[in-house]
């Protein structure tokens, strides 16, 4: 190795110790203090709606593993950069090193004040520390020449070692940080002994005929781990039901402040809902159907008293997201809640723990609001939520919607009966029919399973006598209002994907 390529390495593995002990201190700091995070998040509030929008559809559910990996290469580039350029007479590198941390430092101030900058400048500081060393060790030399180990001034195992030790360091401080800090914050301890609330009656009974039970074909009731998640949060929220409380205020009459232990002495419903993300492209799979458990939420806004002229209700959660919420969709008697429970568990920590909104009819972004803790009643004229802001429409009823399961893209089949089969939305109106046309054929009602809640997916099959060659299948859902879902192709920005799926097959 020449002369900068050890530089190169001392700039990786100081910065490397910069961040460890950065993380390491957070434990100590808080989780508003942790630079990844605090970079992550800036990284996520500020990038442009087109590269997230095109995260979202393109990586769907891994977008954050995208995001994770492009931080991860443009750090190791980044401090490469500072070892190469660092000199023992010349610390631009260590300058470099000086600048990001500070603006990492102001990052973790903008979440969570002053202190928020400790980890970040002490990890900083010990960085250009060990950087300065290293470089003295690997040595300077006036001509520049980089020939190695000629040179005087070069000792290859004294590098090694002092370099050897830093990652040593690194790495311990890292994972340790990671670990100890993620240990410190995790509730899925408490969340599996939380108690739920018994429900007065029976549970919601799902017809078996709701379920057609066809290979490949998505199950009626979408387990937990197999749920889509879609939030913006880098690291998962973890919030305790003794920290968590709901504050309703704003344009109320009475403001209302539950906690836990308010909220649980109330008697929940449970009902089915489909819950579906405005970013799905048509025959995607950011849609899931579970069973909820919660509280009214028009209960609960009727104990606030809203002002008449309030036509907003402004959901928050613990980190910051938004959703704006037309009042009138709250309070029309639908089944919107705030869900405390899905699937017969309490809400896994992913998908909201200890408390989110559910709103039949509504996409997630405008009403789902996961680790809520406090609505805000306003006008739609007054606040702006936070897709709004970057360009989604303010108002996201679901479009009707349907999906082909099976067969599955571009397959290879044999001619003969093939169930071609999928599932239809179009929450709060319901799904009357489906049809599916195969090449340019008429179009052919499908079988639908059995009508379980206007405010749940429905599943649909067509049985289809395959013939040999390459055939187009096709299809469209028909809403319980009598409108057809469109043809008309959009992207999913600013209101939701439309279109008809299709999906080509080789019949052999
Ligand atoms: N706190 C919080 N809640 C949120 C979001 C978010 O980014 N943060 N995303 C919303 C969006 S866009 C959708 S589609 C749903 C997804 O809910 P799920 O992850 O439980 O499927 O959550 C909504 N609630
Ligand atoms: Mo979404």
């Amino acid at each position: 190795m020449v002369r900068w390529q050890w530089r190169t390495a001392a700039g990786i593995v100081s910065a490397g110790l910069t961040v460890g002990l950065a993380e390491l201190l957070a434990v100590v700091f808080g989780p508003d203090s942790d630079p990844l995070d605090a970079i992550g998040r800036t990284v996520v509030d500020r990038t442009p709606d087109g590269v997230r929008e095109w995260a979202i559809t393109t990586f769907g559910t891994h977008d954050k593993t995208v995001l994770y990996v492009g931080m991860a290469v443009v750090a190791v580039v980044t401090a490469g950069l500072i070892g190469a350029v660092e000199r023992a007479a010349r610390p631009s590198g260590s300058i470099l090193l000086a600048v990001l941390g500070l603006v990492t430092a102001v990052f973790a101030v903008n979440r969570g004040g002053l202190s928020a900058a400790l980890p970040t400048i002490i990890g900083t500081v010990a960085g250009i520390f060990t950087l300065r060393l290293l470089i003295a060790r690997i040595g300077d030399n006036k001509t520049e020449d980089e020939q190695l180990p000629a040179e005087s001034g070069f000792d290859r195992r004294k590098v090694l070692q002092a370099i050897g030790i830093t990652t040593v360091a690194a790495l311990a401080t890292g994972i340790g940080g990671r670990i100890l800090g993620a240990a410190r914050r995790d509730v899925s301890g408490e969340r599996a002994a939380v108690q739920l609330p018994r429900l007065s009656g029976q549970p919601v009974p799902v017809s078996p005929e709701a379920d057609l039970e066809i290979p490949g074909l998505a199950p009626y009731l979408t387990g937990n781990p197999d749920f889509y998640r879609i939030d913006t949060a880098l690291l998962v929220p973890q919030v305790s039901v003794e920290d968590w409380s709901l504050r309703i205020h704003g344009m109320v009459d009475n403001e209302i402040h539950l906690s836990w232990a308010d909220l649980i002495k109330r008697a929940p419903i449970e009902r089915l809902v489909t819950l579906t993300c405005v970013s799905n492209p048509v025959g995607g799979n950011l849609v899931g159907n579970a069973r909820w458990l919660g509280y009214r939420l028009d209960d609960l806004l009727a104990e606030a008293r809203p002002h008449p002229d309030a036509d907003m209700v402004l959901s928050t959660s613990v980190d910051g997201f938004t959703a704006g919420t037309p009042l009138a969709v709250l309070t029309d008697g639908r089944d919107a809640m705030l869900a405390i429970g899905m699937n017969d568990e309490p809400l896994p920590v992913q998908h909201g723990y200890p408390a989110r909104l559910v709103v039949p009819g509504l996409y997630g972004y405008v009403s789902a609001t996961k680790w809520v803790t406090e609505l805000e009643v306003t006008r739609f004229d007054r606040a702006t939520a936070y897709w709004t802001k970057r360009g989604w429409s303010a108002r996201g009823p679901i479009k009707t919607e349907a999906r082909i399961d099976t067969p599955p893209a571009k397959s290879h089949l044999a001619a003969g009966r093939v169930p071609i089969a999928g599932v239809a939305w179009a929450q709060h109106r319901g799904i009357r029919a489906v049809e599916v046309q195969i090449d340019d054929g008429p179009w052919q009602r499908a079988r639908l399973a059995a009508d379980q809640s206007i405010d749940t997916w429905r599943q649909w099959v067509l049985e289809w006598d395959a013939t040999p060659g390459t055939h187009t299948l096709r299809v469209r859902a028909t809403d319980g209002a009598g409108q057809t879902q469109t043809s008309e192709r959009a992207d999913v920005v600013p209101d939701g994907a439309s279109g008809y799926p299709t999906r080509t097959v080789q019949v052999a």
